[in-house]
């Protein structure tokens, strides 16, 4: 049988500070280190990719850290962003000894860049996603985290690693965005110090939040305003659909990145359990995201269109035109907060 590195671990048996020592050993023992995060990278996908590849790039290794998707205007701020290079830009030769794979369920979130791990390349998977799959040689999940960009935190105090003001400012992003300003319910008291202990370390909460929420181009508020013109009410209100044409982007002259976030204005009313933003990508295409609240579980509903995500915060594509796929998803969109109740 051929030998892997990539051999399984489980790791919801492994204690977080065992898995945090092996990590570190695979870090000392791996010379070129790939870091890569998900397609249509987020906050937190950028910012924990940004940290990991500066405190790798400080414990002397060459670092490559790479992307597969253009990163959003607003986390364009994020200081050595520039330094997360397109998988194409990449030698056809290019190698590594080990790969990061930050919040990627499957290696198909990595994108292209997926190619160049192969089964001599130990993979270190970090991940906070319930859906996540033990997909590397060592594979730190845990769903309870906030977000990955907590956890690479309680790596670095773990491994006493002296973070500079611009790794603080990567980590306070990603924990800001991924807990929706520190809104959602993984947020705990943990987080709020490790928030503390990121500002004590040099990021600026004013700035960040100002980066990434009060500097919209014109065209994102007004494709804001047309999304928002269309709000759909279902079952009693408990569903609130917003959906955004090809159209409405070409009228407000926006990019589809634009409406990163929008989602979110689905839960802005009251009464309202299950939220959903259609998006039309072609006549056969719609992607769709999904919020909840109340115990209502959209990640079951993004599964039986082949997406993922986290019990209140999920994803999917649905291959039909946007009617279609409306029509689909409201018929699961009921079902599920019906037996919710
Ligand atoms: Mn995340």
């Amino acid at each position: 049988m051929k030998s892997s590195v990539n051999e399984k671990t489980t790791s919801k048996t492994d204690t977080r500070s065992a898995t945090i020592v092996r990590i570190r050993e695979a870090f000392e023992n791996a010379g070129r280190i790939l870091v890569v995060s998900h397609l249509d990278p987020d906050g937190d996908a950028l910012g924990s990719q940004l940290a990991i590849g500066a405190y790798l790039r400080d414990l002397g290794k060459s670092v490559t850290m790479v992307r597969d998707s253009e990163i959003p205007e607003k986390y364009r701020f994020l200081p050595g962003v520039e330094g997360i290079v397109e998988v194409s830009s990449l030698p056809d030769d290019f190698a590594v000894d080990a790969a990061v794979v930050l919040e990627c369920p499957t290696l198909a979130r990595v994108g292209s860049a997926a190619r160049y791990l192969t089964d001599s390349v130990k993979i270190i998977n970090i991940d906070h996603h319930p859906d996540a799959l033990d997909l590397g040689a060592i594979n730190w999940i845990e769903t309870t985290m906030s977000s990955v960009g907590e956890m690479v935190y309680e790596f670095f105090e773990a491994v006493d690693y002296d973070m500079n003001s611009a790794v603080a400012t990567s980590l306070y992003t990603a924990i800001m965005t991924d807990t929706g300003r520190f809104r959602y319910p993984s947020t705990t008291r943990r987080t709020m110090e490790i928030a503390g202990a990121l500002i004590e370390a040099g990021a600026d909460p004013h700035h960040v939040c100002d980066m990434v929420y009060y500097n919209m181009r014109p065209s994102t508020l007004n494709l804001t305003g047309q999304i928002l013109h269309g709000v759909e009410f279902h079952f009693d209100n408990r569903v609130c659909l917003l959906t955004m044409t090809r159209e409405m982007l070409k009228s407000a002259g926006a990019q589809s990145s634009e409406s990163e976030g929008m989602v979110d204005y689905t839960l802005y009313s009251r009464g309202v359990v299950a939220g959903a933003l259609l998006k039309e990508v072609s006549d056969r295409c719609t992607k769709v995201s999904l919020r909840a609240r109340d115990g209502v579980n959209v990640a079951q509903v993004a599964h039986e269109f082949g997406g993922g995500g986290h019990f209140s915060a999920a994803g999917c594509q649905i291959d039909l035109p946007l009617a279609e796929a409306k029509a689909a998803l409201l018929d699961l969109l009921r079902k599920a907060v019906d037996e919710r109740g």
